[in-house]
């Protein structure tokens, strides 16, 4: 069986303190929920960062200490967000890649989120694919609709992404693609031979379509990003016991829970 790549969401552009007490929110609390994370399973840690006032923000300068002080304790993959939040320019959200992490994120196209619209036109994500090629960081096709694979497909043909592209199909954000396994079926199948995937399930959908992902040959992205429960009525009180969740399912499937090194190697992080 094909060993399952862990990525741990931490933090989160939107979550707050209030709705979620145990969430990282100083760079100091956000590297040791990483290195928690790695110590249970993940070979990926997908970063957001946070202010004084615990906003989201893409300070190019906060972003560097966190990626920093992580690589300095584990071997983890660093994903930095380049989606930031809703409000943020383009600008601002490409000073996520300043630190030259490993990977980051790349949203295809603009969709609904709630009651804000989460904006990729064609020139910003053409331009965020760019700089993430010349830059040499491996994307994560962020798919937060059907259309945004084939937007992906677009920028593979214009040679901005290269082989193998690796998806994360985010399911359940109001606006987008519902939670829905009948979709997550759809979406594997319209993939183009070679790529990886993996599943984020928002709030309760995140812990089925990850046990789906394990059984049906996907990958899994949990953490307080897109759920902060462990269970119906119970918070989770840490983003590692998330992640070590999925790794005790996993190994009950005959899953191998890929190490960092591995999962390098799984998505060609040294193809620049
Ligand atoms: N916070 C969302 C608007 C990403 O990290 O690339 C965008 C997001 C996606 O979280
Ligand atoms: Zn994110």
């Amino acid at each position: 069986m094909q060993p399952v790549m862990i990525t741990a969401a931490m933090v989160g552009a939107e979550v707050t303190k209030v709705q979620q007490p145990y969430l990282p929110i100083t760079p100091q609390e956000i590297i040791a929920a990483a290195v928690e994370c790695y110590e249970a399973g993940a070979a990926i840690v997908h970063i957001h960062v946070r202010d004084a006032e615990g906003d989201a923000t893409q300070d190019a300068y906060l972003f560097r200490e966190v990626v920093e002080g992580i690589r300095a304790r584990c071997d983890v993959i660093t994903q930095v967000s380049t989606g930031g939040a809703v409000w943020m320019s383009a600008d601002e959200r490409l000073q996520s890649i300043e630190c030259h992490p490993d990977m980051a994120t790349l949203t295809t196209g603009t969709v609904n989120f709630g009651e804000a619209v989460f904006m990729n036109n064609r020139q910003l994500v053409e331009t965020f694919a760019r700089r993430l090629r010349d830059s040499g960081i491996v994307p994560e096709i962020e798919i937060f609709d059907v259309g945004m694979l084939d937007e992906a497909m677009r920028l593979h043909r214009m040679g901005l992404i290269t082989d193998p592209i690796h998806f994360d199909f985010v399911m359940g954000v109001p606006g987008g693609i519902g939670a829905d396994p009948a979709h997550l079926v759809h979406l594997v199948r319209c993939l183009p031979a070679g790529s990886t995937w993996s599943v984020a399930g928002m709030g309760r959908h995140q812990l089925t379509l990850a046990t789906i992902a394990l059984a049906i040959g996907g990958n899994v992205r949990v953490g307080f990003e897109d759920n902060i429960y462990y269970r119906k009525g119970q918070l989770a009180r840490t983003n590692a016991e998330l992640v070590a969740r999925i790794a005790r399912i996993a190994h009950e499937l005959d899953r191998p829970v890929a190490t960092p090194a591995e999962a390098r190697e799984m998505l060609q992080l040294d193809r620049y």
